[in-house]
């Protein structure tokens, strides 16, 4: 398997998908629909929508097509960036290495393509799989779960209460990264599986691998602010120490970071391994995530 040239054809299925599917920027209102698309297309890893697909490509082909699952994902996840870094929360200019929404907006502006974003991502799979209500009950119930209060959101709130800390515990820090990133990693992953008609033991085992990754993700994310800079990463690095959070790095220390991140990478390959064809790209995009740069 030629790992890099599948992980680009996936990625520019992503690409179109986001391109045809999304409101035009001439939509009224221009400003909004311009907002949506801005943040949207400025790039970044389509990690969600590629596992998601990746995940799906792992069963037999019945004849749907996930794509509207995956620029679903990617809306959800963008909105969640738009929001996060709003004044009210993370404050930060830059993201996907352009200026942030608000930034190249304004703050209202970018609060409402973060809004119209999320509940676009409903639509999207209420429409795209509206011949296949079952499966659309599921993506939608999976969307929703993964991006609620007791998950992305949750994660978030409790990120920001224990900024307001002096030093937050392990399980605290677990409990916020496990919501915060692994939920929407794990939620690309059995949407997938959904799309691919997986049995419920194979959607558990997406399930687990999604958590490890998700984990594995998160730590490598803390070493990154930690060592790399904000040009490489196309955000601000350096921002958990200046603003005394507590992150893996901080609990454990670089070096004892990397072999946590190594061993959640590890937990979700062997996940992979058990699914039909033992899922090849699945396994090298762990092990490429797990040696990310940004
Ligand atoms: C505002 C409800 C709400 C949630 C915000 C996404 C988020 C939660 C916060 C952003 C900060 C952060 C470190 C989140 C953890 C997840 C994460 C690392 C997101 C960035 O995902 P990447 O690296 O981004 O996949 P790209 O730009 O490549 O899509």
């Amino acid at each position: 398997m030629d790992f890099p040239s599948e992980l680009k054809i996936y990625i520019s299925r992503v690409e179109a998908g986001i391109e045809r599917l999304l409101p035009p920027a001439s939509a009224r209102p221009a400003r909004l629909h311009a907002a949506m698309r801005y943040s949207l297309q400025a790039g970044g890893k389509r990690l969600r929508p590629v596992l998601l697909l990746a995940a799906a490509d792992c069963f037999p082909p019945d004849g749907g097509d996930p794509l509207p699952a995956a620029v679903a994902i990617e809306c959800l996840h963008t909105y969640s960036l738009i929001h996060d870094d709003l004044p009210c929360m993370d404050n930060d200019d830059l993201r996907r290495g352009r200026p942030t929404a608000h930034k190249a907006f304004d703050e209202a502006t970018a609060l409402l393509a973060g809004d119209a974003l999320l509940t676009f991502a409903f639509a999207l799979v209420a429409e795209g799989f509206a011949g296949h209500p079952a499966l659309a009950h599921g993506l939608l119930r999976e969307l929703g779960d993964a991006g609620g209060s007791k998950r992305l959101i949750g994660g978030q709130m409790e990120d920001l209460l224990a900024e307001k800390k002096a030093d937050a515990t392990a399980d605290e820090l677990e409990f916020i990264h496990l919501n915060k990133t692994a939920a929407m990693i794990e939620a690309a992953l059995v949407m997938g599986g959904l799309c691919g008609g997986a049995s419920k033991q194979q959607i558990s085992v997406l399930r687990a691998a999604g958590r490890n990754l998700g984990l594995a993700f998160q730590i490598n994310d803390d070493i990154l602010d930690a060592t790399a800079d904000s040009a490489t990463l196309g955000k601000t690095a350096g921002k958990d120490a200046a603003a005394g959070k507590t992150t893996y790095v901080k609990l454990h220390g670089i070096e004892a970071s990397r072999v946590m991140a190594a061993k959640h990478t590890a937990a979700a390959v062997s996940e992979f391994q058990k699914l039909p064809g033992r899922a090849p790209f699945l396994v090298a995009l762990a092990d490429t995530m797990g040696r990310r740069s940004k």
